[in-house]
């Protein structure tokens, strides 16, 4: 029996690359289904595996196996998908997310970064915000831009501005990815199959897409995660994009805990179950109309809580 580390993998097809022997494997699922110790409540998982899983499994050739188990998730980056009935993970196993955004074409959005930055501090995954196209940045977003970065990175969170065109920011993120397991997560056309190719020229196979004219948005163009080796160490899944990427989470209470502007406040707020709305004495509330909070962050918190009060309602939850 041995062990490895799922690259890729469509419908039944799994490429495995082994610990011990460095080589990869394609793999096949013993029996039908997989043990997935994952409760999750009627949901339908998109797949039992994806770029990033751990499994055992036993060798069949040199080059072919058959894959007996996942082995437990340290974390994964789950988001729901057909109103909430089934839940999609996006990669497992991550040191690190890579929220990419694209300056323009299509345009960032805060909303977008911040479901991205509260699952993955739900899990304890440590995010950074790439803004990609920079060489598009023009004065009429640039105000907003500078504002949006100086916001996150007062947040604690690490930002980064690339251009696959000028060559900005790809040593330093190259420089960020080294030794780790990173997911590159992010909206269809923002560029994130762009910056992997720009990374290492014997990546210049994967695909990159266009952007559909019609919504300004990007047509999909990678249809399912891989994982690319850039160095022994160093992986990084490019996940496909997505239009939505609604927050998958086992305990509403943990909206509260991972909006970590709110945590100075939160003690001072009058009820200790304070949800932050309407309650009186809302100290975080507070903080936001005399600016000490961003409207942005709590515009998002709110949006947050709602997704999660329909997702309730409808049972999923
Ligand atoms: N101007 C500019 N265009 C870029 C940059 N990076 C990527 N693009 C373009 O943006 C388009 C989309 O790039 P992709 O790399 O396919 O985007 P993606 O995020 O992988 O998209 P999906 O696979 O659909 O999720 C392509 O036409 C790229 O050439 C950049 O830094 N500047
Ligand atoms: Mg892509
Ligand atoms: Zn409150």
């Amino acid at each position: 029996m041995s062990v490895g580390t799922v690259l890729w993998g469509v419908k039944s097809i799994f490429y495995v690359l082994s610990d011990d022997d460095k080589k990869e494997y394609k793999c096949v699922i013993k029996g039908k289904t997989l043990n997935t110790e994952f409760n999750l409540k009627n949901r339908r998982e998109v797949s039992p595996l994806v770029a990033g899983d751990r499994v055992d499994f036993d060798k069949s050739s040199p080059t072919e196996g058959l894959i007996n188990r996942r082995l437990k998730r340290i974390n994964e980056i789950k988001r729901l998908k057909s109103g909430g009935r089934e839940v999609q993970t996006l990669a497992a196993n991550i040191d690190q997310l890579v929220i990419v955004d694209s300056i323009y074409n299509p345009p960032f959005r805060t909303f977008f970064i911040d479901r991205c930055l509260f699952t993955a501090d739900c899990m304890n995954v440590k995010s950074i915000i790439v803004f990609n196209k920079i060489d598009l940045l023009d004065e009429a977003v640039a105000e907003f831009y500078k504002f949006t970065v100086g916001a996150y990175e007062k947040l604690g969170y690490k930002t980064l501005e690339t251009s696959i065109v000028t060559g900005a920011g790809i040593d330093e993120l190259k420089e960020t990815l080294k030794g780790k397991i990173s997911s590159f997560n992010g909206h269809s056309g923002v560029g994130k199959s762009s910056l992997i190719a720009k990374l290492d020229p014997n990546f210049s196979s994967i695909k990159i897409g266009g952007i559909s004219k019609k919504f300004d948005r990007g047509v999909h163009t990678t249809t399912y995660a891989q994982m690319y080796r850039l160095e022994e160490d160093t992986m990084i899944a490019d996940t496909p994009g997505i239009r939505e990427f609604s927050i998958f989470i086992d305990k509403p209470e943990d909206v509260e805990n991972n909006f970590r502007d709110f945590d100075d406040y939160r003690p001072d707020c009058k009820y200790p179950n304070c949800q932050h709305r309407d309650e009186p004495d809302c100290a975080v509330r507070k903080a936001v109309e005399i600016g000490d909070i961003y409207g942005f962050r709590y515009e998002s918190y709110l949006r947050i809580r709602e997704t999660i009060a329909k997702l309730k309602d409808s049972r999923i939850l």
